[in-house]
């Protein structure tokens, strides 16, 4: 305990090095000229905060019930175009001789473009909505960059045994990483619902750990058993729920999703990391962006 205590405080020390000196123009601009939390999103940024786990409706966003439309039908669109890829994966994830190694090769993952990030897509529109940029920099206390926005088919498991992000573990990305998911079908136990452990993003949560062990891909994986050894088992959430689900997570915290069993689990996907961290960013700036858009969504749809 007293070495977790120690850890924590060590962990806030580089925390602030990497918001205050690591990303510096980003923390200031976030000082000086912050896109507000609206009204309407407090409350939502106030539970992220404290659990590291927000659960809402996509209705709640302005616009919401057209950007769900939108991001549907680019789905629909997606899987008809990739219909050979999609068959040909979950016949292979089926099939007896399957590998089950690592990879994430149940997760068909596709864009609505072919370059350079479009705004005007429903995935642009979803990566870059003022409501969620604004809660992300609130809690970075940075403008922040948008990492991988995508559509993800989900395909059914060949076998109950997890692997991958299917197992507990932390995200490896940068210092603080915020991802965000809209269920663009009814999420049950039987396609994968995402878990997340709450109050094991911040203070002696973020920095306590169960025994684990490192993957074919490197990922460092907890057993269930183990994890709950450590944390309550009570602060376990599981994100059911019908289309239109929307949650946002600082997968800094103990995750796991995507065991899907019986039928395929479709959502849309965007994430979060601070300017310094490279390594998954956007491969073009996002084009198409309006005039008059917050100086913070243009500097988030930069690479
Ligand atoms: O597929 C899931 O629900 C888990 C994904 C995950 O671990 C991640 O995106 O970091
Ligand atoms: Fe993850």
């Amino acid at each position: 305990m007293v070495r977790n205590i120690i850890t924590s405080i060590k962990g806030s020390r580089k925390l602030q090095r990497w918001r205050k000196t690591a990303n510096r123009e980003a923390w200031q601009l976030q000082r000086d000229n912050p896109l507000e939390v609206p009204f309407h999103m407090k409350p939502i940024a106030r539970q992220f905060a404290r659990d590291g786990l927000a659960v809402f409706s996509i209705t709640k966003l302005t616009g919401g019930k057209e950007l769900l439309d939108g991001l549907r039908k680019e789905f629909r669109e997606g899987c008809h175009r990739l219909a050979d890829e999609i068959e040909s994966k979950q016949n292979a994830l089926l099939s007896p001789h399957d590998e089950k190694d690592g990879s994430k090769g149940y997760i068909v993952q596709f864009r609505p473009w072919e370059d350079s990030p479009q705004y005007q897509t429903a995935l642009g529109q979803l990566a870059l909505h003022p409501d969620i940029i604004s809660l992300v920099n609130h809690y970075f206390h940075l403008y922040s960059k948008v990492m991988t926005p995508s559509y993800w088919n989900t395909l059914v498991s060949g076998s109950a045994t997890p692997r991958s992000s299917q197992q507990w573990h932390r995200d490896y990305e940068d210092v603080q990483v915020v991802k965000a998911f809209v269920y663009l079908n009814d999420v049950d136990d039987g396609n994968g619902p995402f878990h997340y452990m709450r109050k094991t993003h911040a203070g002696v949560g973020r920095w306590t750990n169960p025994k684990t062990w490192r993957d074919s891909e490197g990922g460092v994986r907890a057993h269930e058993d183990d994890l709950f050894q450590v944390f309550d088992p009570q602060r376990c959430e599981k994100i059911t729920g019908t289309v239109g689900t929307m949650f946002i997570a600082d997968t800094k915290g103990y995750h796991r999703g995507g065991l899907a069993i019986d039928r395929t689990r479709e959502l849309a996907f965007t994430s979060y990391k601070s300017p310094i961290f490279q390594a998954k960013g956007l491969s073009a700036p996002f084009e198409n962006l309006p005039e008059n858009v917050h100086p913070a969504i243009r500097f988030a749809a930069q690479p």
